[in-house]
């Protein structure tokens, strides 16, 4: 039984969060009225936070996965005291406020991570719980500076969704014993029960991935004290992650609730009932003395949290300086003023990008310890093993290899969750045809402009026998077109080692290497401005009659293209342009001295679909690309068969210099 100020104070939280539904007429209120009390146990009686310092390093983190409550969520940051007001509150869902529909990391302090498409702020938490287990075990000496939980809400939609399974299977695997996971097990979706749609016995799902569960009943499901049980329970379990089922009503208090209608309505014409059922007299968005004084003294609980740590930190950092200025320049995402790159010459003959890539990372792995990740159980094909760094495993949660396995979704949202931790710069590896495996997470580290390095390898038809099953057609167009990628297609291992400085340089968003499974030859020794997105790898003599813009493994081709040309008599300007995204960010003056505007005769060459490439050849220039899918055979016969030689390139540019 909770006391009658525990009941005030839950539907202090409940009534904000519906009121602002209300007002602006669109939102979802029956999540917040169902698990507001799980809400309050958790942020009244474990959430270790500082609403004074929202980045405070060493602060619990608490994500909701169920976006469409992000109402619930801004309510228990306005009572706690972070900077968010009831003008915010009243401003939910209006353009330019700091209460978006979903929570989105960048708008409002105290938000971890961008949540609304469903499951992945779960799979999130794997990453934040990884980075947590991570910088444990390499930071922590005789005291603990990095030493908290990941705390997620979620609900049946996120347990629905793929994407949970795969980080569920992995945390259990993994042993993440500060992961705690409150479920929402309201048994009622958006459009309808979960008798239609989701019936499994959820308790022996996870304890199969190696969890424990733990279940509050429906008669618990508002009662704090046996929450708050549950929650000190899975704090007790160390070694494995938790998973708690908190068996709700969604839409509590409504005179609909227990039913979907109650999910993404406003309450309209319940609204009356429902503040008369919990007995709530006050008007809209007014929070009574009591309730505001004990959230108010909640949050400011925070600062002596953080004093405590902060004097142990203090004493860890004087007891070693060097591992402490390590410690703060990563976390600060800045990077070592030197790092030994390596260097590639024409001595090392043909190399695969894929190969360069390897030998970049693991030049410079030393001495940039924040980079951690792995491959969706691909790394002998990516080449991204980080061969001094061990593997993050039970154990060992100093290795930096993580071995995501055949999980590319949960790779990619676990890398968001470690980018997000703070303290780490992750990467992530597969083949370029799985973009498709884990595009939503891609495009919200995107969305959450997030430092991480996507590594994509066999990035065309010329992987050759594995055939259109894994030969990527259009996924560099699906990558150019979203925003804040930095898409990067080296040319040889030149290109690629200055790719990896873009890469792993505070950006504005994720960057994304696509590199070749076959070996392409090194084309010279030269100044790559792969920065600048594009520049002239080849001039001829004379004046210019064409231009060829190639990218990648294409590249090679364009200059013995422009060669057959040469001996035709026809003047061509190769220009490698590794990154569509960096050359639009340069200034007019650039554009033109890369692509001359008066020279209308431009033909771009790349082994992927053409839509786009318009943009930089004009109505009068030619797209040549595959616009259909590739076919299993080696790269020879491929390269033949869809006009990939020198010769048919050659004819092609004769051609459309005709027209033009
Ligand atoms: C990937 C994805 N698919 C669909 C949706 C649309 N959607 C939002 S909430 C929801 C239902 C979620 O059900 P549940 O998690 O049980 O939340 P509850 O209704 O209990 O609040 C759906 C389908 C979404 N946000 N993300
Ligand atoms: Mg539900």
């Amino acid at each position: 039984m909770n006391s009658a100020a525990d009941d005030l104070r839950i539907n202090a939280i409940r009534f904000l969060a519906v009121d602002a539904v209300q007002k602006a007429n669109s939102g979802h209120p029956g999540m917040p009225l169902g698990a507001a009390a799980t809400a309050y146990a958790l942020w009244t009686r474990h959430l270790r936070f500082n609403p004074k310092d929202p980045a405070w390093f060493d602060r619990d983190r608490f994500i909701l996965s169920a976006g469409h409550g992000s109402a619930l969520l801004y309510a228990l940051l306005h009572l706690t005291g972070y900077d968010l007001s009831i003008a915010d509150l009243q401003a939910f869902r209006q353009l330019g406020s700091k209460t978006p529909g979903h929570p989105e990391y960048h708008h409002t302090q105290g938000v971890e991570v961008t949540t609304g498409p469903l499951g992945q702020g779960f799979a999130n938490a794997v990453g934040f719980a990884i980075a947590e287990a991570h910088l444990g075990a390499v930071y922590n000496a005789a005291t603990s500076i990095v030493d908290h939980h990941t705390y997620v809400m979620c609900g049946d939609g996120d347990l629905m969704e793929g994407i949970s399974s795969e980080a569920a299977s992995l945390a259990g695997h993994l042993g993440l014993g500060k992961l705690i996971v409150l479920y929402d097990d309201n048994k009622v979706s958006l459009a309808g029960s979960t008798e239609l749609t989701f019936t499994e016995d959820i308790r022996e799902r996870f304890e199969a991935y190696g969890w424990q569960t733990i279940e509050v009943g429906p008669d618990e499901s508002n009662d704090v004290d046996a929450i708050d049980r549950a929650i000190a329970l899975a704090k007790s379990e160390t070694s494995q992650p938790t998973l708690i089922a908190i068996r709700s009503t969604i839409g509590y208090g409504s005179p609909e609730a227990g039913t979907f209608k109650t999910h993404g309505e406003p309450l309209g014409k319940n609204m009356e009932a429902t503040r008369a059922a919990l007995h709530w007299d006050y008007p809209p968005f007014t929070v009574p003395d009591e309730p505001a004084a004990f959230f108010a003294a909640v949050g400011a609980k925070g600062a002596s949290l953080q004093a405590e740590w902060q004097s142990r930190y203090d004493a860890w950092k004087a007891a070693d300086a060097t591992l402490a200025a390590q410690f703060e320049r990563a976390r600060d995402g800045k990077l070592p003023a030197e790092l030994p790159w390596p260097t590639f010459t024409a001595e090392n003959g043909s190399v695969a990008t894929r190969d360069a890539g390897g030998t970049v990372m693991n030049a410079i792995a030393a001495a940039l310890p924040e980079l951690v990740g792995g491959s969706a159980d691909l790394d002998p094909s990516t080449k991204t093993y980080l061969k001094a760094g061990g593997d993050f495993s039970v154990g060992n949660y100093a290795g930096r290899n993580i071995h995501f396995g055949v999980r590319e979704h949960g790779m990619a949202a676990a890398m968001n969750g470690i980018a997000l931790h703070g303290g780490l710069l992750p990467f992530g590896a597969t083949f370029f045809n799985f973009l498709d495996y884990c595009k939503p997470a891609v495009r919200l580290a995107a969305l959450n402009k997030i430092r991480e390095i996507f590594i994509f390898t066999h990035d065309s038809v010329f992987l050759g026998e594995d055939g259109p099953t894994h030969q990527p057609i259009e996924q560099l167009a699906m990558l150019r077109a979203t925003p804040n990628v930095i898409d990067l297609r080296p040319a040889d291992a030149l290109e690629t080692l200055e790719a990896w400085k873009v890469a792993i340089a505070p950006a504005t968003g994720p960057s994304v290497l696509v590199l070749s499974r076959q070996k392409l030859p090194f084309l010279g020794e030269r100044n790559a401005e792969v920065s600048r997105g594009a520049y002239v790898l080849h001039d001829p003599d004379g004046p210019i009659d064409l231009i060829l813009i190639a990218t990648g493994s294409e590249v090679s081709l364009a200059v013995d293209a422009a060669k057959l040309l040469a001996q035709r008599g026809t003047r061509a300007r190769v220009v490698s342009m590794p990154s569509w995204k960096l050359f639009d960010l340069q200034d007019a003056a650039y554009h033109d001295r890369i692509l001359p505007s008066d020279i209308k005769a431009r033909m771009s060459i790349e082994a992927g679909a053409t839509i786009g490439w318009s943009k930089y050849v004009g109505d009068r220039g030619i797209a040549y690309g595959l616009d259909h899918f590739g076919t299993s055979a080696p790269a020879a016969q491929i390269a033949n068969e869809y006009g990939f030689t020198p010769k048919h390139i050659a004819d092609v540019a004769v051609g459309m210099l005709a027209n033009v």
